[in-house]
């Protein structure tokens, strides 16, 4: 009688256990950065290592599970031209320069096809890399993660400024199966983008205004008049994302299909 008590409430404390770690699995299995902060530094130390990370794939009707394989992803960091910038949460009606000395070129891909066969860059008029695209091949089987690999370029926080961080807000898209806009939903596509009035902002779907995040800290001396300083964010705009979260593969859209 008394074992069988114990070994009731041990099942009890496992299985709670069990449920614990599935609840905070799903909430920490959204797609994020591998490395969600840095330090600020030059460029001419090399790079920021660093990857997405695939936490799963998409709503799947038959398990109720977020296990449908993922075919392809598109990543996209803020231009800082016509971005979303707050200072402590109150919008900053200056430019980026204001805080970051040498924004504009931000990230590098590392070339890998292990998962997805295909990659490429999403670049402004000027060529600068704002963001990339990989997808075929394979893909990404679903109750499984994917690690994609690129490098960040170095950030210099603005010396004179009273930054004390600087977190850009990323756009991205996991896809499970290709649509146009109107064909957007749990089971199509995993969006974690911040919501900013684009056409990606997904209201209602799983990742609603859930971004992942790169936060660059500050280690050079913030000026004596700037007290404990400030934590800016950077949002791309809805212009933005609706022109660059986007698929383009030989000259043709691929993604969101037109
Ligand atoms: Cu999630």
């Amino acid at each position: 009688m008394y074992k069988s008590t114990k070994f009731k409430t041990r099942a009890l404390i496992f299985i709670t256990a069990v449920g614990l770690v599935g609840a905070s699995q799903s909430a920490f299995a959204h797609t994020r950065l591998k490395t969600p902060e840095i330090n600020e530094n030059s460029a001419r130390h090399g790079s920021d290592y660093n990857a997405v990370v695939i936490g799963h794939g998409c709503h799947n009707h038959v398990t109720e599970k977020s296990d449908t394989d993922t075919i392809g992803t598109v990543v996209v960091f803020p231009d800082g031209k016509d971005s979303i910038i707050t200072v402590d949460g109150a919008p900053h009606t200056g430019s980026l320069i204001d805080f970051v000395t040498n924004w504009g070129n931000p990230v590098t891909k590392v070339q890998d096809r292990s998962i997805f066969a295909y990659e490429g860059y999403i670049k402004d008029s000027l060529g600068n890399k704002l963001g990339f695209w990989t997808g075929g091949g394979s893909g990404l089987t679903g109750g499984f993660r994917a690690v994609v690999p690129f490098t960040t370029a170095g950030v210099i926080i603005e010396p004179t400024s009273c930054a004390k961080s600087v977190t850009f807000v990323l756009g991205i898209a996991d896809i499970c199966e290709i649509t146009n806009t109107a064909g957007f939903s749990d089971e199509t596509v995993q969006m974690w983008t911040p919501a900013v009035g684009s056409i990606y902002d997904g209201a209602g779907l799983h990742g609603f205004d859930s971004p992942a995040t790169l936060k660059v800290t500050r280690t050079s001396s913030i000026p004596a008049s700037c007290g404990a300083g400030v934590d800016v964010v950077v949002k791309p705009s809805a212009t933005q994302l609706n022109r660059d979260l986007r698929i383009n593969y030989n000259g043709s859209q691929v993604w969101p299909a037109e």
